[in-house]
């Protein structure tokens, strides 16, 4: 009995570290002030298989931080419930205790005002959609479908977009949350950039980098590391990480780490050898001149992309307007991906790229050309913070500039 008492406190460990549960309700308070209906939400079940790991549903986890698989919570302007399955002795000799919806202390281990069994969705369900005018569910997401019908001549809204809207500007816990994994994240690249010499596997970088942000309080990788190296460098999402460095490429090192569920992204390209050569020394300070414009122009109003002046615009015109192809040709068209995305719980934190920059919203920035003809790619990528009057990079303490990149790779 203590053993089981023990585990079940321990339970308690699982909202994450670094957002406090006020936090949470302060959030879902938020939301429900602007709800006219009901928002249902499920949270991730348990992958039934030994190649991936639960991962919370990411606007679930912003709301509740609750981390445990098959939960779901509905919430409306006057009530919020989390709906929790119940317990099942055998399975949690593979997962270990859960908390069960009928445990007394639910709802403060939640933070939740009331916890009920799963069981009781429907018919909770049904209770407030007599009122509700609206129902907010996740597009797509399969548990919802079947919840609609119940409610057939209700409005449908989409959760996330109004989830979106909070999540695009952070709070001055989260600030602090994706500064620390883009610290240590800073850290991982200059230890990638000691280990850095040609006949180094690019998976062997790739471990100096992950256990260089493991060892500083971060848990996972916000998404898998990418080493590219020569004609590695020109493929964007480049994951397997299998290949010799020669002298004279340049390597793509695209390396993020997650701390207590943030994220960060961050991108070096730097020389196999320690030496840029002349070609890629001229396509390196294109790329970081159209980087420099860009962040130089962030501030609130501002957009990353879209109609008018944005961002995105600023850096195409720098790279297309500078340096020429093997054929003469502007460089304009090697730069084939979006400039920068917004990054929080997800590296790919969700938000309508063309909305006006605020405060508080964080993104990447990171402008690239990829030749593959001349065996070069490059991108610089940066998050930045943007401030009230302008913007901060967090990872400006990683050299970006030839002459400190030079003094460090390899030594
Ligand atoms: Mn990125």
């Amino acid at each position: 009995m203590r053993l089981v008492l023990s585990l079940v406190l321990s339970a308690a460990g699982l909202t994450a570290a670094g957002i406090s549960p006020q936090e949470y309700q302060e959030r879902r308070a938020e939301l429900r002030k602007s709800l006219d209906g009901v928002m249902v939400l499920f949270g991730a079940e348990d992958p039934d298989d030994l190649h991936s790991s639960f991962f919370q549903e990411s606007n679930f986890l912003y709301l509740s931080g609750w981390r445990e698989p098959g939960a779901i919570m509905m919430l409306t302007p006057q009530t919020e419930i989390l709906f929790l399955p119940a317990r099942d002795p055998r399975m949690e000799l593979y997962t270990g205790a859960k908390l069960g919806p009928d445990a007394p202390d639910a709802p403060k281990q939640t933070g939740f005002d009331r916890v009920m069994p799963k069981s009781a969705l429907e018919s909770a369900f049904l209770k407030v959609s007599e009122t509700a005018r609206r129902v907010y569910t996740i597009p797509g997401e399969s548990h919802s479908q079947k919840l609609k019908s119940l409610a057939v001549f209700h409005d449908e809204a989409d959760a996330a977009q109004a989830i979106a809207r909070l999540r695009m500007v952070k709070s001055s816990a989260e600030i602090e949350l994706i500064t620390k994994a883009t610290n240590a994240t800073v850290a991982a690249h200059l230890a990638g950039w000691k280990k850095l010499s040609p006949g180094v596997w690019e998976y062997e970088i790739a471990a100096v980098m992950t256990n260089a942000y493991f060892e500083r309080g971060c848990e996972r990788s916000a998404y898998p590391p990418i080493i590219g190296s020569g004609p590695n460098s020109v493929i964007l999402h480049y994951e397997s990480n299998h290949r010799r460095l020669d002298s004279g490429e340049t390597v793509v090192a695209d390396v993020g780490a997650e701390c207590s569920d943030y994220a960060t992204d961050v991108t070096r390209t730097v020389p196999a050898g320690g030496k840029f050569t002349p070609r890629q020394r001229e396509l390196y300070e294109i790329v970081l001149g159209a980087q420099k414009a860009a962040i130089a122009a962030i501030k609130p109003g501002m957009r990353l992309r879209g109609d008018g002046p944005s961002l995105h615009q600023i850096a195409y015109d720098y790279i297309n307007s500078h340096g020429k192809d093997s054929h003469g040709q502007p460089l304009g068209k090697y730069f084939v991906h979006g400039l920068g995305h917004y990054v929080g719980l997800d590296v790919h934190d969700p938000g309508d790229p063309a909305a006006p920059l605020k405060a508080g919203t964080i993104l990447t920035i990171e402008p690239g050309v990829y030749i593959a003809e001349e065996n070069i790619g490059i991108r610089i990528e940066d998050i930045v913070l943007v401030t009230a009057d302008g913007s901060k990079v967090l990872s400006a303490a990683l050299p970006r500039e030839i002459a400190d990149i030079e003094k460090l790779v390899g030594k």
